[in-house]
């Protein structure tokens, strides 16, 4: 089926600009790092090649062949953009042979059949089954509202090539000579479907991409690498957000391993890191859900208890305390007890930021070291002896009683 236009009309630039520009778009991000892969920018890439290849180049077989080839190459790079966008792997070795198997059909239906309308019915085939497959691993992946938009877009630009290959091949009576392409209805429909709907996949595919590279950026900012947890930033933004600016009112934990150069210099610095993970995880598990734990630097953490009493603060440090200290450290290589000492302080009515109970805490945490280390030390304890709930696991309490000069006054035992 013919139509009379011509490649010479304007509209079949368009498809080949608009790929252009989003493919230099994407390169660019790639080279700037915002997007850890160069897939995305080389399918557009091949996308606005293909249009030029199938529409303008001279040589009919060549540019059908050529084409067939360009336009797999940029399903196959779409697919490795969604895969890796989506973490998923990569199947590289089982969509290579698909474009392989797909590259013999093509090279038989060009050069051998000769036959226009199988070849366009395999090329929309071959690119819809090759991006489906990917858009079908990746689709219960999709959480955020841009990565959903990301995997309906991908299904709508599958949608229009099965559409197509459907409606061509079985309901139209086109023709089957490679010098009629250009002309033809087929590659009108094929301009104005891109330069539509399909034009929301490139753009939904930027969103997603900016989107991830923002939320990397923030948590490189805001969490530690080693641990997963909220660093000082993070902790800072978090407490703030929740308060909303205004007075504080909880308590704060300072706590740090006893003792740890030594475990560095005895098993190894990534044997020290293990157990810089296994007291981050023993304060999420502990405290997690109550408040904001944080990585302030080296082996030191800070957890903020908003609402939690100083009795409630010091029963949390003291089943952290216990917890830790009998943990199993064998199957790192460490072959002793690694022990923990906890200062506490409460925020005192009015204060807005951390900074004076962290100061309060800390030196409690001082004085706990010198009192003999692994023990919560506290300049408030007198007042909530009481109030101190230990868990199940922890039925006995070691703590460090300051006085007004931050020195160790007594040393309090609870049996429970
Ligand atoms: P103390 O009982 O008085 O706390 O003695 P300590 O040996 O633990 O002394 P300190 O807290 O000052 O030791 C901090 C050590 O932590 C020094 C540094 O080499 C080590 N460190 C800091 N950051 C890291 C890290 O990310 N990984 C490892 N493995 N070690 C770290
Ligand atoms: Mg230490
Ligand atoms: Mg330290």
């Amino acid at each position: 089926m013919l139509f009379n236009m011509g490649e010479s009309n304007l509209i079949f630039y368009i498809p080949p600009i608009l790929f252009g520009i989003v493919a230099l778009a994407f390169l660019l991000l790639w080279h700037l790092k915002v997007t850890p892969a160069w897939h995305w920018g080389a399918g557009f890439a091949q996308t606005s090649a293909g249009f030029v290849v199938s529409t303008f180049l001279p040589e009919q077989f060549l540019a059908a062949f050529a084409s067939g080839m360009i336009f797999i190459g940029a399903a196959y790079c779409y697919g490795s953009g969604l895969l890796r966008h989506f973490r998923c792997p990569t199947l590289r070795k089982q969509r290579l042979m698909f474009v392989a198997a797909y590259s013999a059909a093509l090279a038989y239906l060009v050069y051998w059949e000769q036959s226009l309308v199988a070849q366009l019915f395999l090329t929309d085939a071959g690119f819809a089954l090759l991006l489906g497959w990917a858009v079908w691993v990746v689709a219960r992946k999709a959480s955020r509202p841009i990565d959903i938009a990301l995997v309906v877009t991908s299904c709508v630009v599958v949608l229009d090539s099965v559409t197509r290959t459907v409606f061509f091949t079985f309901f139209t009576n086109s023709s089957n000579d490679f010098s009629d392409f250009a002309n033809s209805l087929y590659n009108l429909e094929v301009t104005i479907t891109t330069i539509t709907i399909c034009m929301f996949f490139p753009f939904t595919a930027l969103a997603a991409s900016a989107t991830a590279a923002i939320e990397r950026h923030r948590t490189a900012a805001e969490r530690d690498e080693l641990t997963g947890l909220l660093n000082r930033r993070g902790c800072w933004d978090a407490v703030q957000t929740d308060s909303n600016g205004g007075a504080l009112t909880g308590s704060l934990i300072v706590c740090d391993i006893d003792h740890f150069k030594h475990v560095n210099d005895t098993y190894g610095h990534a044997a020290g890191d293990l157990v810089i993970q296994g007291l981050a995880k023993e304060l999420e598990r502990i405290i997690g859900k109550l408040g904001c734990v944080a990585r302030f630097g080296g082996e030191e953490f800070v957890a903020f208890l908003p609402n939690s009493s100083v009795g409630q603060a010091v029963g949390l440090a003291e089943t952290l305390r216990t917890c830790f200290a009998i943990e199993d450290w064998s199957k790192i290589g460490v072959r002793h007890d690694v022990t923990v000492s906890c200062g506490v302080s409460p925020v005192s009515p009015g204060e807005t930021s951390l900074d004076n109970a962290i100061d309060r805490a800390d030196s409690a945490l001082y004085a706990a070291k010198n009192a003999g280390r692994n023990r919560v030390a506290s300049k408030d304890l007198e007042t909530v002896v009481d109030e101190v709930s230990l868990s199940s696991r922890s039925k006995r309490a070691q703590l460090t009683l300051l006085d007004d000069s931050g020195s160790e006054q007594e040393l309090i035992e609870i049996i429970r």
